[in-house]
């Protein structure tokens, strides 16, 4: 009896733990076994070309590259006035136990380009987004930030939600709130949209290991 009970115990502890770990962290994508970009989905708009590649030769020691495994995202796009094209997919998550998102990046020098992240926050609780003629969300939040991608190599960013900023005043309610309250759908899309380095230049780099996840130090 006595044993059984510590069993019980031990169950516990290891079960909660899983939950914590769960709660933490959730893989958003990490290309290893999505080469057609259909599970999860990702659709792009206007100039860009994405594909799932072999990561590059890296050096031993080098862990971001090591936790990139073998495959990633590429991007390329080409600007017409600074403005190249987007990626993105659905998400429709409760995020409000996440503090920021993750991901790393592989920059192919100073001009790679820069990254505009999206999170779109349903608002209306449709579990879409619909937008107005300028692809501005009609009564849904979306919330923005912008990376710079001047590296060479690869480099994880954390970008707490709380960097992002509000886009489109007066359409949702204004407050970031990812979570699945009241029949809303969370944290509904992330997009990433390219800025080239020049009017008409061009971008090109690699995204993998998209996370949402929890830091302790954030609220
Ligand atoms: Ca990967
Ligand atoms: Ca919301
Ligand atoms: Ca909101």
């Amino acid at each position: 009896m006595m044993k059984k009970g510590v069993f019980a115990a031990l169950v516990t502890c290891l079960l909660t733990a899983t939950v914590f770990a769960a709660i933490g962290v959730k893989i958003v994508d990490n290309f290893e076994k999505n080469q057609d970009l259909k599970n999860p989905e990702w659709w792009k708009f206007d100039n860009v070309t994405v594909s799932v590649v072999k990561n590059p030769a890296y050096r031993a020691g080098d862990r971001v590259a090591q936790a990139a495994g073998k495959y990633s995202m590429n991007i390329k796009g080409s600007a017409k006035d600074w403005y190249c094209g987007g990626i993105g997919t659905y998400t429709g998550v409760d995020a409000s136990s996440y503090t920021g998102i993750e991901l790393s990046i592989y920059g192919y020098g100073p001009a790679s380009g820069r990254m505009k992240m999206e999170l779109y926050d349903d608002d209306k609780g449709a579990w879409n987004t619909v937008y107005d003629k300028e692809w501005i969300p009609v009564k849904d939040d979306l919330w923005a930030f912008e990376q710079v991608v001047d590296w060479r190599g690869w480099k994880t960013v954390y970008i707490p939600f709380s960097s992002f900023t509000l886009t489109n005043p007066k359409r949702g309610d204004g407050v970031r709130n990812f979570d699945q309250n009241k029949g809303s759908g969370g944290l509904l899309q992330i997009q990433f949209v390219f800025i080239a380095p020049s009017k008409d230049g061009e971008i090109n780099l690699n995204i993998d290991n998209l996370k949402l996840v929890t830091r302790e130090d954030e609220e």
